[in-house]
């Protein structure tokens, strides 16, 4: 028995040294030392011993069983340390070498333009109003005082869905829309940010789909005084204190009288140069009193209430500002242009 025991610590030396694995070590552990093992078989039967030999042998089986233990151990240790050795060869990392940029969003020149419209007038008592793209010819004509047989009715000019539904080609319909919903009582103060759709070639200046701010604001005793004020204080804002503007008349169905707004020119300061064309004067918006019939359909008394409006678009705004020369910029996304922008 003595010799079948130091036979299988030799045994398991030999095993151990071959084993290059943790699965072949695992695999030698049940062998030897496991419940079925050789090991667990002599001291199993010790009961056939003599009185002398058991303590002997019993002696020796755990010396052998705690030898081979240590040297599977040692051998684990053997192997672990060697693959931690081979991953952190792997997994190896220059600290040293320059971090990846991480690429940040940012506002569109668009966005950030009708943010900087949209702030003014909410510090003036204005609220934003935003509305659908999808809408119907009432809201978008009928309510304005654009009749059945306007030109600006024409099919060939709007994308129309059905014969009563089409992309809006202006924001009016949403000032509709808020003044209906205020059943003829003011004040409504209202700027309606959003896209609008006419059909039409693109081209350095023209857009399908473009961006229009439009605003109103009706109450009793609202002048073109009001109007003129307002847009003065927007217009040094956006284009600096220095600037004066001018209202020269003009047409739309929805306002009477109408103005067009022009601005003294940021670039030369009125003396006329390319900015300007020569004349001094920049074109900005179109604004007016709120026809009587817009201010009717839409359920407010016109011997009552009055109101002024006006319309500018964006893209023109942000063109003069940072001297682009093509609409088409805004919209075909070229990351180089857009990034010339991201802090505006
Ligand atoms: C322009 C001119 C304008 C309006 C828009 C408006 C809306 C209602 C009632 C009356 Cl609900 N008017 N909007 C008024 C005058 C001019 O836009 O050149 N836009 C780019």
């Amino acid at each position: 028995m003595k010799e079948k025991l130091l036979e299988l610590r030799e045994k398991a030396l030999e095993n151990v040294k071959s084993a290059d694995d943790l699965k072949k070590l695992q695999d030698i552990r049940v062998n030897f030392l496991g419940k079925k093992g050789p090991i667990t078989e002599v001291l199993k039967g010790m009961g056939k011993l003599t009185k002398e030999e058991r303590p002997v042998i019993g002696q020796l089986a755990n010396d052998v069983r705690n030898a081979i233990g240590t040297l599977i151990e040692e051998k684990r240790a053997e192997i672990e340390a060697r693959l931690l050795e081979r991953k952190l060869e792997s997994e190896k990392i220059d600290v040293t070498l320059p971090g990846r940029k991480v690429q940040t969003g940012s506002h569109h020149l668009l966005a950030s333009v009708i943010r900087e419209v949209e702030d003014l007038f909410i510090g003036l008592g204005f609220s934003v109003a935003e509305g659908p793209e999808v809408e119907e010819d009432y809201y978008n004509f009928e309510a304005l005082n654009l009749p059945k047989d306007h030109p600006a009715r024409d099919m060939q000019d709007s994308f129309y869905i059905t014969e009563d539904i089409l992309m809006r080609t202006h924001t009016s319909p949403m000032q509709a829309r808020t003044l209906e919903a205020h059943k003829g009582k003011g004040p409504v103060k209202i700027i309606c940010p959003g896209k609008v759709y006419r059909r039409d070639n693109d081209d350095a200046t023209h857009s399908h789909q473009f961006m229009q701010i439009e605003g109103l604001c009706v109450d009793k005793n609202i002048r073109l005084s009001d109007l003129k004020g307002v847009l003065t204080v927007f217009a040094k804002h956006m284009f600096g204190a220095e600037r004066e503007i001018r209202l020269r008349p003009s047409f739309f169905p929805f306002t009477e009288p109408s103005v067009e707004m022009d601005i003294s020119c940021f670039r030369c300061g009125g003396h006329g140069c390319s900015v300007c064309k020569g004349t001094g004067w920049i074109e900005i918006l179109g604004a007016g009193m709120v026809h009587p019939n817009v201010l009717r359909m839409s359920g407010f008394d016109p011997s009552v209430y009055t109101g002024f409006a006006f319309g500018m678009g964006p893209e023109r705004i942000a063109m003069l500002k940072y001297g682009i020369e093509d609409i088409r910029h805004f919209y075909t996304d070229d990351i180089r242009f857009l990034k010339q922008f991201d802090r505006a």
